[in-house]
């Protein structure tokens, strides 16, 4: 089934230097960027974004993280993308996460673990539509289409 997803690079990801090293990734597995914004995310937006996890021991040194420098927010589009591209991230916390996997081959420990991925289709369209106005989301075709599908 044709998806979209939501992606971020994390401040880590970006200190590091690896942003490229991640977009690569997808755009070779076929999967097509919609949309893509360098930003820094607010508190207000992290609230909304991590609302899922309020409450938690860790909820607050989450956002102090995820709002420590800019990111990069991005929407991939692709079949079974939502699902696939948590697969292509690897578990959570990057001691489990398989190599060959991005926080496998690249992270340590689990608040640094370089990348976030919508976890479901309702949580897909919820944070799309936090990040992004419909308006900044492309839909064309790319030369290669037919030979990934
Ligand atoms: P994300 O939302 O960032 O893509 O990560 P995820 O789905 O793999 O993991 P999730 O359960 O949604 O947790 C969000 C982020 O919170 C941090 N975390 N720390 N027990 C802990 O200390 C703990 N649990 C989660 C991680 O940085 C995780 O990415
Ligand atoms: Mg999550």
């Amino acid at each position: 089934m044709m998806e979209k997803t939501f992606l971020m690079v994390k401040p880590d990801g970006v200190q590091r230097g690896i942003i490229g090293e991640i977009i690569t990734r997808f755009e070779k597995k076929g999967f097509k960027i919609v949309a893509a914004k360098f930003m820094t995310i607010s508190e207000e937006l992290a609230n909304k974004h991590y609302n899922e996890h309020v409450g938690k021991p860790f909820f607050n040194d989450l956002v102090s993280f995820i709002t420590s420098g800019p990111v990069l927010a991005m929407v991939l589009e692709g079949e079974d993308v939502i699902a696939s591209s948590r697969q292509m991230m690897g578990k959570t916390n990057p001691h489990d996460a398989e190599i060959g996997t991005i926080r496998g081959d690249y992270a340590v420990v689990m608040n640094r673990n370089l990348i976030h991925g919508s976890d479901s289709k309702e949580n897909a369209q919820r944070e799309i539509s936090l990040f992004f106005d419909e308006k900044e989301i492309q839909d064309y075709d790319k030369a290669i289409d037919n030979w990934i599908h």
